[in-house]
């Protein structure tokens, strides 16, 4: 807004009073702000580059000399009143503001949980079984995935042709280099390297040509024992594993062998435990049986010992290899295997 000051006024005391009007107009207007825009617009009408006290002051230098002291002193003051005003206001209205929301915060609306992780159940699983196995006095060793040939069958005593390739047949990387399909070749791989007597376990992930359904899946994990040394009895493996069973599944847990085959044992297993579900009363999940497979086993066949240069005649050893996926199933109460790999958020959750 122009004003008529610069070159209209004449006298000190008017120029004076214009001045001590405009600053009245200026404090009444900061008062009256009820927002920071509100304010910021009385700043700029005020104090701006183009604002009324620049008019103001710019009147000066047209008075006589002996006025402008007075006058610009005057016009000095009410410029630093309204700029204290303006802060004090701008403070006022910055303060009211956390007060706002104070009053709108209800303490007693429940608080946005955090999501915590945890291990996968297979994961959980396969650590407590190796936590077992280590104080039953194993050793952990790890070998690869990809296996060779030589190390996934003909050093287990299944060579070429052997009808059981069938049972462990797998992925191919190349002719004699394949995804392992059991974590049997680790046995070799560990007895080639030391002299018994030894005690390992050695989990991983496995792959077959398995169609998935409730108990199957094509990539799965294994723990694969091993005990080697003079006068080893198949006693030794019926205790190991019963007192490993009952550790992981709980002290009622029951251990059952039947006859079975794996060319890199001999005689061979299957093991059993008793179900989990109905505690072996039977059950559609053990489809009524009271028992479920859960790993193979048996005492290590001369052949191997000799694949791998270790004297059949003076030392003895069994072997066993353990469905990780499955003991998860049974230990969680999950009845379908292929949960284990949806990673639904929803199940893993609960677990
Ligand atoms: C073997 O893999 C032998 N290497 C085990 C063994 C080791 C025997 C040492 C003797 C001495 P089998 O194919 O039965 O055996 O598999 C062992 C366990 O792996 C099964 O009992 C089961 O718990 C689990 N398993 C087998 N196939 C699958 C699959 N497709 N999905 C999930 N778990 C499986």
């Amino acid at each position: 807004m122009p004003l008529p000051c610069a070159a209209g006024f004449t006298s000190r005391a008017a120029m004076i009073e214009e001045i001590k009007q405009a600053k009245a107009r200026a404090l009444r207007a900061i008062q009256q702000a009820a927002t920071a825009d509100d304010l910021e617009k009385v700043r700029i009408q005020y104090l701006g580059r183009k604002g009324i006290f620049k008019d103001l002051l710019a009147g000066i230098p047209q008075l006589p000399a002996d006025q402008k002291p007075a006058v610009g002193k005057e016009a000095n003051l009410a410029r630093k009143a309204v700029e204290e005003n303006l802060n004090a206001r701008k403070n006022q209205l910055g303060a009211a503001k956390p007060k706002a929301v104070k009053e709108t915060f209800d303490i007693t609306i429940p608080g946005t949980r955090p999501q915590y992780g945890r291990l996968h159940p297979i994961t959980r699983a396969a650590y407590e079984l190796i936590d077992i196995f280590a104080r039953l006095g194993f050793e952990v060793v790890y070998g690869p995935e990809m296996e060779l040939e030589r190390n996934n069958f003909d050093a287990l005593n299944i060579p070429q042709e052997h009808p059981a390739r069938d049972d462990f047949d797998t992925f191919f990387i190349q002719d004699d280099i394949l995804l392992r399909s059991h974590t049997s070749p680790v046995q070799i791989r560990t007895m080639q390297q030391r002299k018994p007597p030894l005690r390992i376990v050695a989990p991983g992930k496995v792959f077959r040509r398995d169609t998935p359904d409730a108990s199957h899946y094509p990539v799965f994990h294994q723990i694969e024992a091993l005990a080697v040394d003079e006068n080893i009895t198949l006693a030794d493996l019926k205790a190991t594993l019963d007192t490993a069973m009952k550790a992981f599944f709980g002290p009622d847990t029951q251990t059952r062998m039947r006859p079975s085959f794996f060319p890199f044992t001999e005689p061979s297993a299957e093991v059993d435990i008793s179900c989990t579900f109905c505690g072996g009363k039977g059950c559609k999940t053990c489809g009524g049986k009271g028992w479920t497979e859960l790993l193979g086993a048996g005492m290590v066949d001369p052949n191997v010992f000799k694949a791998v240069g270790y004297d059949p005649e003076k030392y003895t050893g069994f072997a066993f290899g353990l469905g990780i996926d499955r003991a998860a199933m049974y230990r969680f109460g999950i009845t379908d295997i292929r949960l284990l790999f949806d990673n639904d958020l929803r199940l893993l959750g609960q677990l």
